[in-house]
């Protein structure tokens, strides 16, 4: 057995044992109550899913395990630079503790013995027109990759449920491997002629997907790189894409297919496709005012505008946060440390003075703040990466890490189909009357 599932197998035990324990003693205390507002009103704030990765706080922001975003950037291996590896995350996900520098490469090194494609993935990409949104086409790549599934090689032999967790670590590990390859090669054939590169058996996870894409050759992209895969990885259960991958895996649906599932979620403009729709809206407001260089009056009349529009500002709000993202705050510090004078850069921080102000006058919004999405844009066209279409894929690749690592998580402990009960107007009637 691999070193990490053989530290998984005993971390998700001891937790499958805990868990027993406080079931047996607690099992009919209430965690949540729903009130109507939460049934019409998208299920806000109700406690239903267990998810040991990470946890949300809505003023503090995303832990992982219990790290911070600054606490893994000062504890997790890092590469050749000063940005962690996704490989330390990944560990740290599926075993509760800080990996060594050994453990990291061992990852790195086994990732890449698992990324091998498919030749009938690249067969179907082919037939796809070019101008196809990536999304769409790294949908189609995850799920044809299915027929690969250990999970449902085993299932179909007769596997027990107590082996289900070993196949949904092989099939997270393989799909993970292999993700990169596969969004870079949708970036080649959408954007660059379909010239594709090579990859390269000596970089980490990360650093080799931003090889591949062949955007910039400096040092500094494959370190930004690593901090967004580090940080886009996971947001606890309820966010869209975890929730989508929790319920079609609760059906034991191979990890392509939920996972094929869950970036469609990701691909709404409320959730990761807002990162495209920040980018976008702030090259359409440039475009509009004439000027790279505009003033925070010009920037506040902009907002005012889309308001007025009946749309939203991208990149800002959220549905538990109430403060700003940490994961704003990380790849500001980011650009702070590594690119000076940007124009892209400086409206981005222009924003963060003009928006928040506007969005609390409006009364009604619960978070003016900005969130992960208002600043990757910025940092990817810095170096060279300018085809927005492409950017919720990089989103995907990282959520990869936290939603299959949450999946193996969900085998070990036994959890069970998810069916939610919904109702009717007659029934709410009825219930209101009472
Ligand atoms: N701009 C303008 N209005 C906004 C807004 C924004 N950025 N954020 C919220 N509002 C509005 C809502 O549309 C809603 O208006 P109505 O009552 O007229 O429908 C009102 O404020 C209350 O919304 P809320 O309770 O504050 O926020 P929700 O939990 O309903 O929605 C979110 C959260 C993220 C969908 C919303 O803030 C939004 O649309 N933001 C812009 C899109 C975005 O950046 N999404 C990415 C989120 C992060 C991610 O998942 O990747």
């Amino acid at each position: 057995m691999d070193p990490l599932k053989q530290k998984f197998q005993k971390k998700s035990a001891s937790v499958k044992k805990q868990i027993k324990k406080i079931l047996a003693e607690h099992k009919d205390k209430k965690v949540s109550e729903v009130s109507l507002r939460q049934v019409f009103g998208g299920a806000r704030g109700v406690i239903t899913m267990f998810w040991e990765t990470s946890l949300l706080d809505a003023q503090s922001g995303i832990r992982f395990m219990g790290y911070s975003i600054p606490q893994l950037r000062k504890k997790l291996p890092t590469g050749n630079g000063d940005e962690p590896l996704p490989e330390g995350l990944f560990w740290l996900m599926m075993s509760g503790s800080i990996p060594t520098d050994e453990e990291v490469k061992w990852l790195s090194k086994e990732w890449r013995r698992r990324s091998e494609i498919p030749e009938q993935t690249f067969k179907i990409l082919n037939q796809f027109p070019t101008d196809t949104h990536p999304m769409t086409q790294f949908v189609t790549a995850i799920a044809s990759m299915s027929t690969g599934s250990v999970f449902v090689k085993r299932y179909a032999e007769g596997m027990g449920k107590a082996d289900y967790w070993d196949a949904a670590y092989e099939d997270s590990m393989n799909l993970i491997a292999k993700l990169p390859r596969i969004a870079a090669y949708i970036y080649r054939r959408s954007f660059h002629n379909g010239d594709h590169i090579a990859p390269s058996p000596r970089l980490d996870w990360a650093a080799n997907f931003a090889h591949m894409l062949g955007v910039s050759k400096k040092k500094d992209f494959k370190t930004l790189m690593r901090l967004y895969m580090t940080i886009h990885a996971d947001h606890e259960g309820g966010n869209a894409s975890a929730h989508t991958m929790h319920l079609i895996n609760s059906t034991l649906s191979d990890s392509y297919l939920s996972f094929a599932g869950a970036m469609g979620s990701l691909a709404g403009p409320l959730h990761g496709l807002a990162n495209q729709e920040a980018i976008k809206w702030i090259f359409e407001m440039l475009e509009h005012l004439g000027t790279t260089k505009p003033t925070n009056e010009q920037i506040a009349q902009y907002v005012h505008d889309t308001i007025a529009a009946g749309k939203v500002i991208p990149g800002y709000g959220h549905a538990v946060l109430r403060k700003p993202d940490p994961r704003f705050t990380a790849q500001k510090g980011f650009a702070e440390r590594n690119i000076k004078n940007d124009d892209i850069v400086n409206v981005v921080w222009q924003i963060l003075e003009v928006v928040p102000p506007i969005l609390k006058g409006l009364g009604k919004v619960k978070n003016p703040w900005p969130n992960v999405d208002a600043h990757s844009g910025a940092l990817l066209v810095h170096y060279g990466l300018k085809e927005y279409s492409f950017y919720t894929v990089l989103f995907g690749v990282s959520r990869a890490m936290g939603v299959l690592a949450a999946s193996c998580w969900s085998r070990a402990l036994g959890a069970p189909l998810e069916r939610p009960k919904s109702v009717n107007l007659k029934w709410v009637k009825g219930f209101v009357k009472k």
